[in-house]
């Protein structure tokens, strides 16, 4: 594990940097699922393509409006990759630490839209471009799990208005929740640690979380195997994976809260 920070009196593996903190909010992004072999959207030099098209044309409100079955087959083609998935030695460190209440306050907030935090048994967490296990209502916003539809329904069709259903997934030039966002905004600005994991920070509105927190006095942890955007802003940047990482930064608050006999 490598730490690059501008801080230079933190230690040299990172493993003590979440002692002594009482409300921490993680941000995650696509990074965290990579190691249960989730695709990630961007890096190593490239974007996701499927069938030629770039994911972010095919992840866009456009496309809903243009060719809602070609949004259906790319998001069916993603659930089948995600269906093979479990959570990560990531995922349930932070699930850990929210179940063990490590912290007085552990917000979860995440990009993905994988699910895997819920299966890893995270509680307290706010899924800001929702879950692709879901189908919603373009008209009367009625949800749907997909496990209670026909897969061969496509668009599946609402039980309450009788119009078609889309991915219940936040698209290029669409809004996200109020209420999750601003929840979100809310929980980085009284935060006193954020640690953000497995993203690359380009995407608005999400990637104004960290910024909020650390505008508000937090101390900002990056855990990246790569630079980012984000990492001039952080007060410690972690080059790791987040399997290699997250355990062990998490292992040091359990021994400070619980000390071996
Ligand atoms: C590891 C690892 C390991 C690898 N361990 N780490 C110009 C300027 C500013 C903003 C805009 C602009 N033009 C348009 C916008 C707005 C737009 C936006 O931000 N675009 C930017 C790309 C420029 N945003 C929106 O449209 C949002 N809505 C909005 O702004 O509303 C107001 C508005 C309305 C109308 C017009 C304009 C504004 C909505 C955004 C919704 C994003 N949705 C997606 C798709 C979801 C559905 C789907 O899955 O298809 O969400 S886009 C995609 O990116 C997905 C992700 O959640 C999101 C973020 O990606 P993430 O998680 O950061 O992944 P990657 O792949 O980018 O990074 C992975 C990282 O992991 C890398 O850093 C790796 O190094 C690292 N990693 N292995 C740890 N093992
Ligand atoms: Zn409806």
């Amino acid at each position: 594990m490598a730490l690059s920070a501008p801080n230079t009196s933190v230690p040299d593996d990172g493993r003590m940097l979440l002692r002594g903190f009482k409300r921490l909010l993680v941000l995650t992004g696509a990074g965290i699922s990579a190691e249960s072999g989730v695709p990630t959207f961007r890096g190593g030099g490239g974007a996701a393509v499927w069938r030629g098209m770039p994911f972010e044309s095919l992840s866009s409100a456009r496309m809903v409006q243009h060719d809602l079955p070609l949004v259906w087959e790319w998001f069916d083609y993603r659930r089948g990759i995600v269906a093979g998935c479990e959570p990560n030695a990531g995922h349930r460190a932070i699930a850990d630490a929210q179940t063990s209440m490590l912290f007085d306050d552990l917000t979860l907030v995440t990009q993905n839209i994988d699910g895997l935090h819920l299966a890893a048994g995270s509680t307290d967490l706010i899924e800001l471009h929702g879950n692709i296990h879901q189908a919603r209502c373009l008209s009367c916003n009625f949800r749907q799990g997909l496990n209670e539809i026909d897969p061969t329904d496509r668009p599946p069709v609402c039980s309450e208005c009788f119009d078609s259903m889309r991915p219940n997934v936040v698209l290029f030039g669409e809004t996200l929740d109020d209420t999750l966002i601003l929840s979100a905004y809310e929980k980085a600005a009284i935060c006193d640690v954020c640690l953000v994991v497995g993203t690359s920070a380009v995407v608005y509105p999400a990637n104004q979380i960290p910024v909020i927190a650390k505008r508000n006095g937090a101390v900002l942890i990056e855990v990246n195997p790569e630079e980012t955007d984000l990492t001039p802003t952080c007060d410690h940047s972690i080059r790791g994976t987040a399997c290699e990482i997250l355990p062990r930064l998490f292992s040091s608050v359990t021994n400070q809260q619980h000390p071996a006999p």
